[in-house]
């Protein structure tokens, strides 16, 4: 199949395309068109072009068509150990066309952006759904992100409608989501254009209260979609029409709204899902990632109800009550299918077999991974302890531009390695290209590069294609550059090593640098700040951050404190620095240029620090290694 797709991608990606509903068919003779070579005119790439269909028809009605409304769409479960709900495909239906006629009545279009912030509760996904039924573009934002990373995305995105949940219970931890979308619109100022706020009222978390709410603004979920028809008439789409946004971190400034469209990542999202994790209509699968992120998009929400599969949703956290918590679940439910990423595996390893071997576990028969390298040895904990050593691993590699998994073992039809991410899915032409961009062969390591398009790539930034082109396309014409670097084996088989540029993944988040330093800075104490990754047991990479402070000022541990919160405050707490380092200057070059190379290695005490011929002034890195324990 792997060669069919790559001889014949038209072929390939019809003969697919094909079990979908469209309502109009593609033009037979432009069924895939793609140039990555910016001297050859705009980056462009498109999937079944002239085609329409609607994602939310092909996830819902098409599968009750199937005999499927009374099958599971949905178990929830809540963050407290007796909360739980199952929806069948017919009731998520119902309440998707209810809050489908709402938004459409209060004028919301095709094409129209739609935020919604919320916890993991079944409107989540429901959101997302009715948004595609009437073709408007929904953008999820991780409901751990501030206030202020709220704003910037409703700004972005001039999106005049947020949906979102007054509050949530995770773990042991309330967050107050109402009051931090009241501050964001307040943030946002001129530049929001929110005119309606639509509110899941969540009674487990705080009691009913209308205390801020302003009228003809803000709305309840229950006192306004709930009166909606359940009946509602479908928006069909071009299959190049944009199905939703998701803001991404890049090494340079602000988050990047990368836009996905309809046709292209439909068909894609539905076939690695039935095959890279076996998925049969029915099947129970579990992906722990949240809806904020595009493995919750692509995993949770679309492609296993393209499946006609029950996908878990989870509310609540992997250690409350206790760290026994994923499998209870799995046992309660009858989880076949389990997906998360490594940070919680190790953090699971730490805590000792004991929490896992308390539960059967006896219905997994597959277990993946996402988001970052897996170290080999929660690999093989992973696959003897969780798994019982009979479930096979699938390591997928993929990213938020990708839309869906691009390298990724296939269960049981090759041998698996851990630590390996193993061999392209059908489609996607990996390279490994030098810094010179000359493709290497064979056994090699260097730059992950992707030659041609696949169906679910993203096709543009909101609001700006030049910068599309030149943060993926023009670092080496004629190729797509993921950001990441890579090592092929005598195999074939791909290992990733992580990011090449300014990203640092932390626990699975992709995390500028630049955003963290901008944060910093932002404090009225701090003049200059440089931020870097370093290996950190339990999330892979933690935050360490050197900070200039104005002169004469006194740093204090209160002034560290400051600075971390306000990282906290301006992108959200799971970007907090784990160190602070003091640096009353920082190591640069003549030119002025920061050597984040020697800030890595003063951070991971590592002191053969290379080649510093290129400092302006050696002294710097001998204080800044006399403070690295201050
Ligand atoms: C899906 C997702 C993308 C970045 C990517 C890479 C890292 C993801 C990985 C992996 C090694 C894997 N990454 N999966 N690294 N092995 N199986 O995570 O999207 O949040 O955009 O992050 O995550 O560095 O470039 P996103």
């Amino acid at each position: 199949m792997y060669k069919e797709s790559i001889t014949d991608p038209s072929a390939f990606w019809s003969a697919i395309a094909s079990e979908f509903y469209w309502k109009k068919e593609w033009d037979p003779a432009n069924i895939v068109q793609g140039n990555f070579d910016t001297t050859k005119g705009p980056i462009s790439t498109s999937f079944f072009s002239g085609a329409q269909t609607n994602i939310a028809w092909n996830c819902l009605d098409a599968q009750i068509s199937k005999g499927r409304g009374d099958t599971a769409a949905f178990v929830w479960e809540g963050n407290g150990l007796d909360e739980n709900k199952t929806m069948s495909y017919s009731e998520v239906c119902s309440e998707v066309n209810k809050l489908a006629n709402w938004l459409r009545n209060i004028g919301v279009k095709k094409g129209d952006r739609v935020i919604i912030y919320m916890p993991m509760i079944p409107e989540l996904p429901i959101s997302m759904l009715a948004c595609a039924r009437i073709g408007a573009v929904h953008g999820v934002v991780f409901a751990g992100f501030s206030a202020e990373s709220l704003a910037q995305r409703i700004i972005d995105s001039e999106a005049k409608i947020i949906l979102t949940c007054n509050a949530v219970l995770r773990g042991t931890k309330l967050l107050d989501l109402k009051s931090i979308v009241d501050s964001a619109i307040g943030l946002g100022g001129d530049g929001c254009r929110i005119t309606h706020c639509l509110c899941v009222a969540n009674e487990r978390a705080v009691p009913f209260s209308e205390s801020n709410f302003i009228l003809e603004r803000d709305f309840w979920w229950k006192e306004t979609v709930e009166k909606m028809s359940s009946t509602c008439e479908t928006e069909w789409v071009d299959a190049e029409d944009a199905l939703f946004m998701l803001y991404t971190s890049g090494s340079t400034g602000k988050p990047k709204g990368v836009v996905h469209t309809t046709g292209g990542y439909m068909v894609y999202a539905a076939t690695t899902t039935k095959y890279v994790f076996d998925l049969k209509p029915g099947d129970l699968f579990w992906c722990t990632a949240d809806c904020g992120w595009i493995t919750g998009h692509t995993y949770v929400t679309y492609g296993p109800l393209l499946n006609g599969a029950t996908s878990l949703v989870f509310e609540g956290v992997p250690n409350y009550p206790d760290p026994g918590r994923c499998w209870e679940i799995v046992d309660k439910f009858g989880v076949q299918v389990f997906y998360t990423a490594p940070t919680l595996i190790r953090s699971l390893q730490r805590e000792g077999d004991d929490y896992v071997k308390k539960y059967s576990r006896s219905s997994l028969r597959l277990l993946g991974t996402v988001g970052e390298p897996i170290n080999p040895e929660a690999w093989k904990w992973y696959h003897k302890v969780v798994g019982n050593g009979k479930c096979p691993i699938v390591d997928t590699w993929w990213q938020t531009e990708t839309g869906g998994h691009l390298i990724t073992p296939l269960p049981a039809a090759f041998p698996s390695k851990p630590g390996s991410a193993a061999l392209p899915f059908f489609g996607v032409e990996p390279v490994i290209l030098n810094e010179q961009g000359k493709e290497l062969l064979g056994e090699c390591e260097g730059l992950l590069c992707i030659k041609s398009p696949w169906p679910s790539m993203m096709r543009t930034i909101y609001g700006d294609h030049p910068r599309y082109e030149t943060a993926y396309f023009k670092p080496f014409p004629g190729y797509y550059f993921t950001g990441d670097g890579a090592r092929r084996d005598k195999d074939g088989y791909y290992w990733i090593t992580g990011r090449v540029d300014d990203v640092i993944n932390v626990s699975g988040h992709r995390i500028g640098s630049a955003e963290v330093e901008s944060a910093l800075v932002s404090h009225s104490l701090c003049t200059e700040a440089a931020v870097v990754g370093i290996e950190h047991a339990i999330k892979g990479q933690g935050i360490y951050a050197y900070v200039t402070i104005l002169d004469g000022v006194e740093y204090t541990m209160e002034l560290k404190k400051e600075l971390i919160a306000c990282v906290r405050s301006t992108i959200g707490p799971f970007a907090a620095p784990d160190t602070i380092h003091w640096a009353p200057s920082l190591p640069k070059t003549r030119s002025g240029k920061i050597l984040r190379r020697i800030l890595r290695k003063i951070a991971c005490k590592d002191d053969s620090l290379g080649d510093i011929s290129t400092l302006a002034d050696k002294g710097v890195v001998e204080e800044l290694v006399r403070l690295r324990d201050v």
